[in-house]
């Protein structure tokens, strides 16, 4: 595949003004009939008219013409993907006729079936193989849409924009025309055509316009959109004041649908959703789910403003959209629920995962250089790190400096394809500041390290704190200069106070938190009037995606799990006492040493379970160990036996040690759960977490009352928070005939549920207990299994070998070669997903040798196997080079 590079990006030549698509859907062909009104691009250069290059692949050519002019064989080419024509004038129309197979359609991208509707899915790239087109972001059209179906089967025939109208046709077809007044890209074209019924709502906005609104969904799934719709008009209420956007069309559409490769897509007015990010019901789905959907519906609605009224002009600019929109769904949620257990969340996820994806053979910039396939760069780079610069831009400007500058970047682009560069230069322009330097998080790839230490002269009441920072190499850049990080910190008194902070050459001193702009390699900072020996909290609120290095002792740590003012900085002591703790066990268990926990991290969170004042959220929190994914990416080499055995080897000691309050706090809140019905509201998402976490401790003790509560909340609980937590306590216990009666009950009970059943796989891939992979590879001959749907995908496979890692990384290689295998078969149906569940392979350099070979012979074998998509090729070739 031919690699594309930033550097060589150039405006198009040609524009589209209108474009009128006409459908014809049939159940064994689709005909798409395109009038494009084009024009020169009055900016390109150069006299004479230059050729005109449509995309396209995968086209059936059926009819071509130059305003009005039937075009043949010599007057055109065709290549696999595009079309080339010279155009004789400046301005012209070109009309075109292709054949499509949107029931053959596997990859589900451009129009494909799900199931018995037709939808589709155009971003990065997918409308080229819908029609001949410009496929470019910075390709701006203004779209009427005309969908015609037999009505028997597809009664509801949707687009972007507003229905303009409609008619019957002979055959029992009928036909509806949308139009979507703004201009827009490609990539947000939508189509949806299906026997669906909708739940309709309205939402007055803040200058009094009514909205309709309406979610979609096959008709078994209509009692589960409620909550879907109240997250829809909290985000928009939301959006109205935290950034003054308000919604532009008379409609906003979701659908939902079952195949989907990834979470919902923001196409104009007609939000397409993976159906399990929309749909949710006490009964059927969990906690996590229901937030997950009130995230994601925000996400997409975000987009609105933040994708669609200002678009990217080129997809290396992919993170100004989504970096953006992440952290402005962040905030919502934050304000939904609780801003520091979001902001756990947000950083657990993030260090876990986008460190090391940084640290890995697809490291990128936010702002890439260059690509193979775009769709392999929806990543959590451009996501969640993207994220994490605009927050950074928040934090060096102040809430109310960013305001200043996200309107004006909203004000000054509207209806443009722009650039991150343009979005900074918004934020300078508003606050008079210069963020040159700061733009390296935009152009540098990595994670930074930042190594503190400190010096405290007692006599001269001076408190020194010195920052090293340096970025590890990454593919295509071995040298990086230093970034900007905010670093926001406090200082604690020897009674946990916070110091007054006055550096020096400062007339006076700040109080509580602040945040110091750190911009040289090497940089210290020195405060003054400080009477006694502080104790630094440093990065709170994780004002920085960097590794802090700081030499706490475990007492520090335990000080400051106890006094620190940052929500964010207690739970954060608490998480590096537990990471040194079990890396001392690691190191136990390679010596083949006896284990022996550190006691103190069993009086820490003995501390934590007793305090009746901290929200349950965040005890569970703190009594969440770091994952082992966690301690792997932690890890220089990781040994996952280790690393299984240590945190195992930890829970049990904790589930032992704490037994008593553990019990005391599951069945008080069990009790709770009894009497109250499930609410999808913070607090009580708050208190099954607390609830569920001490059951799992519980269980390791394998006490008949542990199972009789299990097996009771399993049975009676009237929600699937409780239920699934139930299930996976007993999957994960050595109570064999109770976790085979559970799994068949429910398997019985939710058999016509795809959602649930999904989790019901995922439940059974993250069972640690030996033979995992057997386990998986009878479940993928189950009949709700297929390889066809991705959430059937992730939920076993990409489970198993991202969360089983004990299993997946079997000394003998087998989970490496079932993946490949997985890999393969997926690469000829789903380039897009077999491309994302490979990334466990190409992590080979965080394991021992041996492993190492063995994931490598997988990669090679992969590349060996045939004909490779380009997303395949690309993340096979970067992992072995
Ligand atoms: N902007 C959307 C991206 C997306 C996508 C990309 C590639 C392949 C399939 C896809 N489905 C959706 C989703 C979002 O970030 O909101
Ligand atoms: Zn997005």
């Amino acid at each position: 595949p031919k690699v594309i590079r930033l550097q060589d990006y150039q405006a198009p030549a040609y524009l589209i003004d209108e474009t009128h698509l006409t459908f014809e859907l049939f159940e064994d062909r689709t005909l798409v009939h395109a009038q494009l009104v084009m024009r020169r691009n009055p900016a390109s250069e150069g006299a004479a008219l230059p050729p005109l290059t449509l995309h396209g692949q995968e086209l059936q050519l059926q009819a071509l013409a130059l305003d009005d002019r039937p075009l043949g064989g010599g007057d055109y080419q065709l290549s696999d993907e595009s079309l080339t024509l010279q155009p004789t004038s400046a301005a012209f129309v070109i009309d075109s006729t292709v054949l499509i197979h949107p029931e053959n359609n596997t990859a589900l991208e451009g129009l494909y079936k799900s199931g018995k509707m037709f939808c589709t899915q155009c971003e990065a790239e997918g409308f080229r193989k819908i029609t001949y087109y410009l496929d470019r972001p910075d390709v701006m059209s203004r779209f009427t849409t005309t969908v015609s179906a037999e009505r028997q089967r597809y009664p509801v025939l949707l687009s972007n924009g507003n229905p303009i109208a409609s008619g019957e046709e002979e055959d029992g077809r009928h036909w509806v025309t949308w139009e979507d007044p703004f201009r827009k890209p490609a990539y947000l074209f939508a189509l949806v055509a299906g026997d669906l019924w909708a739940l309709e709502d309205s939402f007055v906005t803040a200058s009094g316009r009514e909205v309709a609104l309406r979610i979609y969904v096959e008709p078994e799934n209509l009692d589960k959109c409620q909550h879907a719709m109240g997250s829809l008009k909290k985000a928009m209420r939301w959006d109205e004041e935290a950034y003054g956007r308000e919604y532009d069309l008379d409609i906003f559409m979701i659908v939902a649908v079952n195949d989907f490769n990834m979470g919902a897509m923001e196409n104009k007015g007609l939000n397409i959703f993976n159906s399990s990010a929309v749909l949710a019901r006490a009964e059927t789905a969990t906690d996590a789910a229901h937030q997950r959907v009130e995230a994601i519906v925000a996400h997409e609605y975000f987009h609105n403003w933040s994708g669609n009224r200002v678009t990217c002009r080129d997809w290396f600019q992919l993170s100004l959209k989504e970096g953006f929109t992440v952290l402005r769904d962040s905030q919502f949620s934050a304000d939904m629920n609780s801003p520091t257990v979001k902001r756990i969340e947000d950083v657990a996820y993030l260090r876990t995962h986008q460190f090391a994806e940084d640290a890995g053979p697809m490291a990128h910039s936010v702002r890439p250089e260059s690509y193979m396939e775009i769709s392999n760069f929806y990543t959590l780079t451009i996501y969640e790190k993207g994220a994490e610069v605009v927050r950074m831009i928040q934090t060096l400007l102040g809430a109310e400096g960013f305001r200043k500058g996200s309107d004006l970047y909203f004000e000054r682009h509207d209806g443009q394809a722009v650039t991150c560069d343009d979005f900074v230069r918004a934020m300078e322009d508003a606050n008079g500041v210069d963020l040159t330097q700061f733009k390296r998080w935009y152009s540098q790839a990595g994670t930074p390290r930042l190594q503190v230490s400190e010096d405290y002269d007692a006599s001269a009441r001076r408190y020194r704190l010195t920052f090293r920072q340096n970025c590890p190499a990454t593919p295509q850049q071995a040298e990086k200069l230093p970034f900007v990080i905010p670093l926001a910190l406090g200082l604690l008194d020897g009674r946990g106070r916070e110091l007054p902070l006055r550096l020096e050459g400062e007339a006076q001193a700040v109080s509580g938190t602040r945040v110091l702009a750190l911009t040289e390699a090497e940089q210290s900072f020195v405060f003054v009037d400080v009477d006694t020996r502080p104790l630094p909290s440093l990065l709170r609120g994780f004002s920085a995606p960097v590794k802090l290095e700081f030499p706490y002792s475990r007492d520090q740590l335990l000080f400051l799990m106890q006094h620190d003012s940052d929500g964010f900085n207690r739970w954060e002591a608490g998480q590096q006492l537990a990471v040194q703790v079990l890396q001392e066990l690691i190191g136990q268990h390679r010596a083949g040493e006896a284990l022996r926990l550190d006691p103190r991290l069993l009086d820490a969170l003995r501390a934590v379970l007793a305090d009746a004042a901290l929200d349950p959220a965040m005890v569970a929190e703190v009594l969440s160990l770091p994952s082992e994914a966690y301690l792997t990416e932690i890890s220089e080499v990781a040994d996952v036996d280790a690393i299984h055995a240590a945190r195992e080897f930890a829970r049990k000691a904790i589930a032992e040690a704490l037994y008593q309050p553990l019990w005391q706090r599951y069945s008080a809140n069990r009790e709770l759960s009894r009497q109250t019905a499930y609410v999808a509201e913070a607090a009580h998402f708050a208190r099954r977490a607390l609830q569920n976490i001490a059951l799992s401790y519980l269980m390791l003790s394998e006490r008949a009352e542990v199972l009789e509560a299990t097996v009771e909340q399993f049975r009676s609980s009237d929600n699937m928070t409780e239920r699934l937590n139930a299930l996976a306590v007993l999957v994960n216990s050595p109570f064999e005939a109770e976790r085979d009666a559970a799994l068949a009950d429910f398997a019985e009970q939710f058999r016509d549920d795809p959602l649930v059943m999904d989790q019901w796989f995922s439940v059974q891939a993250g069972n640690t207990r030996p033979g995992g992979l057997e386990r998986v590879q009878a479940l993928m001959r189950h009949p709700a299994f297929t390889l066809k749907n991705p959430n059937k995908v992730r939920a076993l496979i990409g489970a198993f070998a991202n969360q089983n890692l004990v299993n997946f990384h079997q000394g003998d290689g087998s989970g490496y070669r079932f993946l490949a295998d997985q890999v393969i078969t997926l690469n000829a149906l789903n380039p897009q997903i077999a491309a994302r569940l490979l990334a466990p392979l190409t992590r080979w350099r965080k394991y021992d040798e041996r492993r190492q070979a063995l994931l490598k012979a997988e990669l090679e074998r992969i590349l060996a196997s045939g004909e490779l998509s380009s997303d395949v090729y690309e993340v096979v070739s970067k992992s072995l080079a």
